[in-house]
């Protein structure tokens, strides 16, 4: 370890923003944002591989502990692995939905639609699949820690949804429980567990969404 002024920084190309055009970006981005919603109806429109790269590039851009960007993003299009995947997730979905969740999460659900079935899992184009890194391994074998795992992985899943959205796709965040099961089917090394699972594409046409709202600025924000 060098000391702590022998590490290279460089100047933060920062770029001034005027307050109306501050109060104006913050706006549109708000508006933009609040016209995502969460879509269980997709249609199997493919998606192209360089936006697919882009939205990538924009949550793995994400602040992480330590700088260890502990995340590996899997990108699924294979018909065949999809299918394997919606077989497992919806044999789990099925025990859930039918013993393992209680009366009041189901409760909680209903206004959404959801059930143990997902054909989304197949339908749509791709699937991103977030693995979170519990520690990472060096070339000679030693592990490695990762700080901060679920806090990263969580705030670059944030930035994905955020990217694909501006990008003018549509997502769900799925969570499948448990989900071991997308490691294996991924073959994915044991120090990477799954975070989250994304299907990504379109809208299926005429796709619906459930009419609920968010809560008001007043309910989620205290002043001190
Ligand atoms: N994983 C299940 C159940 C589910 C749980 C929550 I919390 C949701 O917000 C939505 C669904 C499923 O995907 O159906």
């Amino acid at each position: 370890m060098l000391n702590k002024n022998e590490y290279p920084f460089i100047n933060y190309a920062y770029k001034p923003v005027s307050e109306v055009d501050m109060l104006a970006n913050a706006h549109y981005f708000m508006e933009n944002l609040l016209k995502r919603r969460s879509i269980r109806a997709f249609s199997d429109r493919p998606v192209s591989t360089a936006l697919i790269e882009k939205i990538i590039c924009a949550a793995a851009s994400a602040p992480s502990g330590a700088n260890r960007q502990p995340w590996t993003f899997c990108v699924v299009s294979s018909p065949h692995l999809k299918k394997a995947i919606r077989e497992a997730a919806e044999k789990e979905e099925y025990e859930s939905y039918h013993s393992r969740m209680s009366e009041e999460w189901l409760a909680d659900l209903a206004p959404l639609g959801t059930d143990w079935e997902k054909p989304f899992l197949e339908i749509a184009p791709c699937l991103i699949v977030v693995f979170k890194q519990i520690y990472e391994v060096e070339a000679d074998g030693r592990k490695h820690n990762n700080y901060y795992v679920n806090e990263s992985v969580g705030i670059a899943c944030g930035f994905l949804i955020a990217a694909i959205h501006q990008a003018g796709l549509v997502t769900l965040t799925h969570t499948p429980s448990p989900m071991n099961f997308l490691g294996t089917i991924l073959a994915r090394p044991a120090n990477e567990k799954p975070f989250l699972l994304l299907p990504v594409g379109y809208p299926a046409e005429n796709a619906q969404v459930p009419a609920i709202q968010k809560k008001t600025l007043e309910e989620v924000m205290l002043w001190y």
